[in-house]
């Protein structure tokens, strides 16, 4: 076995772990995603320097917190842009933000959250266009009270509106090469205060994107989806110096573009594990080697109700058929009738074809 972890992701560890780690380990890391339910403990300050995105999700697994932290290689150079805290180096571009929905109002037929996400893909691809890292290879998108309605629309739909008006106005793709990304909710019910928590990864070299024969591409959504498809494919696979990592999207229990199994959460995480079975055939294709498999992926697994966790958990150990590198927590999921997403991530070393250019 190869191993299975690329450098770019260090080991996940919880926010007290990260902030004992030493300044020479921070001064690697390009970015981390901390997720935990405890205010203090997510308002906690890891480094000034490392921008770290704090996400107001409950573990379920162990522990109170979790931070997935990406090392970068050389020298990092981090600064501000607009709300966006980033750091990179020469190949890689990590960044954060966070943006209040409560100080705008509904203008020009716009919502709130709308508004915020247009500015806030406006804000990154205005950075990645001035920094030279064109390619945003994957979105984490974390938006209050997710399935809320308001102004008469779904507020995944509100969303979905502002996220693709702003790839137009950017000029960027909305079909076929859009990143990989997942959209998951937070919050008490009713509360819809925000904010809007996005992280990213971007480059400089263009990713292969990757869609699911056993999905409708998210783009080709019908409009009973809301009046916007949503922007973002299945798989993105990037090539950075020596090695080849795989993002796989938040993934569901959608087969076609129909949700499946509404009410079973086994059968949804079965259905969901197909879905990335299904992705990592057409990764090994697109790869350099064809060796992504199951038992080679981090997981994050999003869990709508707390007491699924242990089917849930259950039946990945019982499909993976190894312990799996699996991290759990509380989210609400952009459909009411989908009970978990799981995204997963890999790496492995870049090999070079002989005869073939790299
Ligand atoms: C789905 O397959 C489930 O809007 O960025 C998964 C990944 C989902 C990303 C997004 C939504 C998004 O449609 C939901």
């Amino acid at each position: 076995m190869h191993d299975t972890v690329s450098p770019l992701q260090g080991a996940s560890l919880s926010i007290a772990a990260f902030l004992q780690q030493p300044a020479h380990w921070k001064s690697s890391v390009l970015g981390a995603l901390c997720f935990s339910a405890d205010v203090v403990e997510r308002e906690m300050q890891v480094d000034v320097a490392v921008p770290c995105l704090r996400v107001p999700m409950q573990r379920l697994d162990a522990g109170d917190s979790i931070c997935e932290v990406w090392h970068g290689s050389g020298q990092l150079t981090q600064g501000r842009y607009g709300a966006i805290h980033y750091r990179h180096d020469d190949d890689v571009l990590f960044g954060v933000m966070v943006l209040p929905e409560t100080i705008l109002e509904a203008v020009a037929g716009k919502t709130p959250l709308q508004q915020a996400t247009e500015s806030a893909y406006h804000q990154v691809f205005s950075l990645l266009d001035t920094l030279r890292y064109p390619y945003l290879f994957r979105v984490w998108n974390y938006i209050a009270d997710i399935n809320a309605h308001s102004f008469e629309l779904e507020r995944y739909h509100q969303f979905n509106l502002g996220r693709q008006d702003a790839f137009l106005a950017h000029g960027r793709e909305v079909v076929g090469n859009v990143p990989a990304a997942c959209a998951l909710g937070f919050g008490q019910k009713g509360s819809a205060q925000g904010p809007l928590t996005i992280a990213f990864l971007a480059g400089r070299v263009a990713p292969l994107n990757i869609e699911n024969p056993r999905q409708i591409s998210a783009y080709q959504y019908p409009q009973q989806y809301g009046p916007r498809s949503p922007t973002f494919s299945r798989a993105s696979l990037v090539r950075l110096g020596k090695d080849e990592v795989l993002f796989i999207s938040g993934t569901a229990s959608i087969v076609g573009h129909a949700t499946l199994h509404a009410t079973d959460v086994v059968a949804q995480t079965r259905e969901t594990m197909a879905n990335i079975e299904a992705v990592l055939a057409e990764a090994n294709c697109l790869s350099s080697q064809p060796s992504f498999d199951l038992a080679s992926l981090h997981y994050k697994v999003y869990v709508r109700h707390p007491a699924d966790m242990a089917p849930i958990r259950a039946e990945l150990a019982h499909i993976v058929g190894t312990s799996p590198n699996a991290i759990y927590l509380q989210a609400d999921v952009c459909r009411q009738d989908l009970l978990l997403e799981i995204e997963a991530t890999a790496g492995h070393p870049f090999v070079c074809i002989p005869g073939q250019q790299d």
